[in-house]
């Protein structure tokens, strides 16, 4: 832990006020007070920052084109163990550190899931000692900022470095790199060697901006590397000897400066979803040839064996976005190492690892040859090479060609990054135990026969701190009063709760502290849209990103439904209900901002109608990202996981809802059924179709979305209500919904799945007017999510992945 005082920290803050403002504390703005005191803390960590590098450990390195960061602040001051001394000083400055925590920019740099899990991972690696470090794109504009408009999805550019940079970056230009675009290969065989002779390229210059990613307590700090493009500086002069020379007109330096800065210009905006775009492809590219070669520039400072590099450097690919750090690391190995195939193959291998986080194929990566031979013609040349060796290897099985053609990393026109991913590394994890099971058993069935050692399970997890001991301090508090401290750094410790499940006193005060932050969101709600909730009612949310196959649809239907049985029936019996929803759909993804529009339209109208008496709330939170995440997770009674089964490969929102005492309602996909597995059928509810059923229908058929439409009265009144005018202002998107359902046969069994979630939602209703009960379940749901922490997930890629066969590693 970080040792200052207050004295010391009010000078150092004062100081530091007069040397980058050249005033007095009392005339600063907020913007400029959160950067000096943020300047005063890299003050602080400054010196372990650049003492932390351990010569003895294996590095490890986790490539993502995602960080969904979320601001740092507060949990930086945690994890320093300085937050008290920070605010007690600040208050004695009259400064209120939470207006400076709020103050900060959150940074978007990712889209959901996928991105905040890199994020939650750096968070572990440091807090538990292990030297891990990210690599990623500083996006100047990270994801769009969400706003609605007559009920409408409207995109706003995210602009989070207008302060004038980054509050906790530094940037490094005595380290970038370039990267090579374009040109022209030619091998040339000197005394049978080949030499590689890559001329007319454009270079990119790689800027690096380091993060400092701090362990929790233990003083240890590693680093987030965020490249930023640009042209290439003068400095570079002698590296571009064989580069591109026609941009010497005025017009062509603009054309190159363009093509520069574009690169890392903005993140894609899809979740689960593959574009196919040439930049998409320059993205990709550009922070992985930054990244490895920084790893080997390291390295060999270091002066050590280039040929015992997977001894000493671990390189995780977080799906395959960073894949071609399989043809790039060749490319080094072989090119600028001189070394041999084989010989650089088998460190490459043995060098990375690949963890998989979907199966559906809309979102696998394939990119045109042609496309890739063009931007990357070095690169393209070494996939064809790995491409031809394995095929080889694959017909020396006597596979029959089918199954050949299908494992092959080239096919007619594209290349498949997933099986790159897979040939190059040395370990292939999928997400959650059913997801790694449908990899091996369906998905990627044929390389799982092949090489079956090299697969195997890392169920995702969340970084508690966050989630709960910053996000829920008064929760965290509790627990802390019940069972000790110990659990902050072993959440498995969080069992010892349940000797608990019988205090009356404790069952309360957790009722107690969820209608807490049940209020202060309520608060939030009416500030902003103006809407009275009633924190006594049921906070029943659903936040992730808008898809299909998450069915958000799923959920209005029933609020629909719930709507129509309380105006048949005024009388009829259910708790009050506050339905919130948090969600962005990519901006091209035309189905789902129809979904987004068509809750908004339902919310007013059902918000607005007076002879319901206030029983049902709907909600529709713009703008959802970390920072609202923090706010609405810690106020939720109840958890919506209700994807298609097989179709969210694990989901971690379920975890985060689960450790705030949440109770999850959910189909058996996904983490979902691990977190069933843990708290038992009493603390749960579940429905719907099971893997095994969803699997069948898509193979055999067998489901007419239509036919219960036509045989179910409670469907046919919701899903007319799409296209009847009951619902105003949405006929164009009614109608897209409808023949999403009835048309197109309902791919992701919305219908199908209505009755058995509406009885799930009754089950609820009636759980919850039995407070003891419901207090008890929460206990029980938190007392068991020790196991979802990331920690848990890090110490288990450490174990099985990253420093398997390691000294000391048993
Ligand atoms: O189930 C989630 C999973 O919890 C999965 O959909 C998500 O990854 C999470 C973390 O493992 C995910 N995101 C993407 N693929 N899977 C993705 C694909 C392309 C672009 C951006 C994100």
């Amino acid at each position: 832990m970080a040792k200052i005082n207050k004295n010391k920290f009010k000078q150092s803050f004062e100081t530091k006020m007069y040397s980058l403002y050249a005033q007095s504390i009392n005339d600063a703005t907020d913007e400029q007070l959160l950067n000096v005191l943020c300047s005063v803390i890299k003050d602080i960590i400054s010196k372990k920052w650049v003492d932390n590098k351990l010569d003895s450990q294996k590095e490890v390195y986790y490539f993502s084109i995602e960080f969904l960061l979320g601001r740092q602040l507060k949990s930086n001051l945690l994890n320093l163990g300085i937050e008290n001394v920070v605010r007690e000083s600040l208050k004695e400055l009259n400064i209120d550190l939470d207006n400076l925590i709020n103050a900060e920019s959150d940074p978007a740099l990712g889209n959901g899931g996928l991105g905040r899990l890199a994020a939650c991972f750096l968070d572990s690696m440091a807090s538990l000692n292990i030297s891990g470090h990210g690599y990623g794109i500083r996006y100047k504009h990270g994801l769009f900022e969400q706003k609605f408009i007559n009920g409408y999805q409207v995109e706003v550019p995210d602009n989070w470095l207008t302060q004038g940079g980054y509050v906790w970056e530094t940037v490094r230009p005595n380290k970038a790199i370039v990267v090579k675009f374009e040109g022209n290969v030619n091998l040339i065989d000197k005394n049978g060697r080949l030499e590689v002779n890559h001329t007319d390229y454009l270079p990119i210059m790689a800027m690096p901006y380091d993060i400092p990613i701090i362990g929790y307590g233990n003083n240890s700090i590693n680093t987030l590397r965020l490249f930023k493009s640009e042209v290439l500086s003068r400095d570079f002069g002698p590296l571009t000897v064989n580069a591109r020379n026609s941009y010497g007109s005025y017009e062509d330096a603009l054309k190159y400066k363009y093509y520069a800065e574009e690169i890392s210009q903005v993140l894609y905006p899809n979740d689960s979803n593959y574009a196919g775009r040439l930049l998409r492809l320059k993205q990709e590219y550009f922070f992985v040839s930054a990244g490895i070669q920084d790893i080997i520039r390291k390295y060999k400072k270091k002066k050590l064996d280039i040929k015992k590099l997977n001894e000493k450097v671990a390189i995780h690919i977080n799906d395959t976005h960073p894949t071609l750090c399989i043809p790039e690391l060749m490319r080094i190995l072989l090119d600028e190492e001189g070394l041999s195939w084989d010989e650089a193959w088998d460190i490459t291998i043995n060098t990375i690892s690949y963890t998989n986080h979907t199966i559906m194929t809309e979102a696998m990566e394939r990119w045109p040859k042609e496309m890739v031979k063009r931007l990357l013609p070095r690169i393209y040349m070494i996939i064809e090479e790995i491409n031809k060796r394995y095929v080889n290897e694959l017909e020396e099985r006597k596979y029959d060609h089918e199954k050949i053609y299908r494992m092959s990393i080239i096919d007619n026109n594209d290349i498949k990054m997933a099986n790159l991913s897979i040939v190059g590394s040395h370990s292939v994890n999928g997400v959650a135990k059913l997801h790694t099971e449908l990899l091996k058993k369906e998905v990627l069935k044929d390389f799982y026969e092949h090489e079956p050692e090299k697969f195997n399970n890392k169920t995702n997890g969340i970084a508690h701190r966050r989630w709960l001991i910053s996000a829920n301090s008064e929760l965290s508090d509790l627990i802390t009063g019940l069972i000790s401290e110990d659990w902050k750094t072993d959440t498995n410790k969080l069992k010892e709760l349940e000797i608990y499940r019988n205090n009356k006193d404790v069952l309360e005060k957790i009722g107690e502290i969820k209608y807490s932050n049940k209020e202060r969101l309520a608060k939030f709600i009416k500030e902003k849209y103006d809407i009275d909730v009633n924190p006594n009612s049921i906070f029943d949310v659903q936040v992730k990103r808008l898809h299909a196959y998450k069915r958000q649809l799923l959920n209005a239907l029933h609020i629909l439904h719930l709507y129509h049985e309380l105006l048949e029936n005024p009388n009829f019996d259910m708790e009050p209900r506050t339905f919130i929803f948090g969600a962005k759909a990519a901006p091209g993804y035309y189905l789902a901002k129809c979904i987004i529009k068509f809750i908004n339209s339902l919310a007013d109208k059902i918000n607005n109608d007076p002879r319901i008496d206030n029983k049902i709330k709907v909600v529709f939170i713009e703008n959802y990202g970390v920072s609202i995440a923090e706010l609405i997770i810690p106020a939720a009674d109840v958890s919506e996981q209700i994807s298609t089964t097989t179709k969210e490969a694990s989901g971690t929102g379920n975890m985060k809802f689960m450790m705030n005492g949440a109770i999850t309602l959910a189909t058996l996909d996904g983490a979902n059924i691990e977190i069933f597995d843990q708290v038992g059928k009493d603390n749960i509810v579940i429905f719907g179709l099971s893997a095994n059923e969803v699997l069948n229908y898509n193979k055999f058929g067998g489901y007419s979305a239509l036919d219960l439409y036509n045989s179910n009265r409670n469907i046919k009144r919701v899903v007319d209500d799409l296209i009847n005018g009951f619902i105003p202002n949405m006929e164009k998107e009614g109608r897209e919904i409808y023949d999403s359902l009835i048309t197109y046969n309902d791919e992701y069994f919305v219908l199908r799945d209505i009755e058995n979630y509406i009885e799930a939602q009754e089950k609820i209703d009636k759980l919850y007017k039995n407070k003891d009960k419901w207090n008890e379940m929460a206990l029980i749901n938190i007392a068991n999510s020790g196991v979802f922490s990331s920690d848990r997930t890090i110490a288990e890629y450490a174990h099985d992945i990253w420093f398997k066969g390691c000294e000391g590693n048993e």
